[in-house]
């Protein structure tokens, strides 16, 4: 397996690739690549945590600082219509959206949480821009906080890497096919 393959692996498991195929794969590589990131207000307080998260792997990754720009937005549910909105402007490599939804805190969590994941993707496949989807949906705010910098990780720098690596995996593939 290549060098890179190991560095973009975050997931859990580990994926062999069989010998003599082709492999286009993309690592978190953020040189030249200017990001847009969309967060949520709701739960501020998880929600700078993934922010922060996101902007110290990225930078981490080789984007420049000047080169992030970030969209807060009132809550989980307009982080569709605000990754879109900056996803058609064409100026980023990939979009982050970062929110924080706790089933316990609302009744209507499953409509909150359906409509951010769905919206992203719609966003992503409407313009072909990734767009990564660091928004916990936790049944309660502790299980929010370990996800956001705690004891397992932080989902925003997560989010980030994976904007990255999808950004990459396109330039590639964009190089290989003639335009
Ligand atoms: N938005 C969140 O981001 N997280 C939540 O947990 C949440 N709760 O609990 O309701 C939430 N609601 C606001 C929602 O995202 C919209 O901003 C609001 O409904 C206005 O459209």
């Amino acid at each position: 397996m290549n060098e890179d393959l190991r560095v973009s692996e975050h997931a859990v498991g580990r994926l062999r690739l069989p010998e003599g195929v082709g492999v286009i794969a993309g690592s978190p590589n953020g040189a030249r690549r200017a990001v847009g990131i969309v967060v949520a207000r709701f739960n501020g307080e998880i929600t700078s945590r993934l922010l922060e998260g996101a902007i110290a792997a990225l930078e981490e990754a080789g984007v420049e600082r000047d080169r992030i720009d970030v969209v807060p937005v009132p809550g989980a549910f307009e982080l569709p219509l605000g990754a879109m909105a900056l996803a058609k402007t064409r100026q980023y490599a990939c979009i982050v959206a970062l929110g924080c939804i706790v089933r316990g805190e609302t009744p209507h969590f499953d409509f909150v949480a359906g409509e951010a994941a769905s919206g992203l993707q719609l966003a992503a496949l409407e313009t072909g821009v990734p767009v990564s989807f660091g928004v916990l949906t936790t049944e309660t705010r502790e299980q929010a906080e370990e996800r956001a910098g705690g004891a397992r990780g932080n989902k925003g720098s997560e989010a980030a890497r994976s904007a990255l690596e999808m950004a990459d995996v396109f330039g590639r593939l964009r190089a290989r096919v003639p335009q």
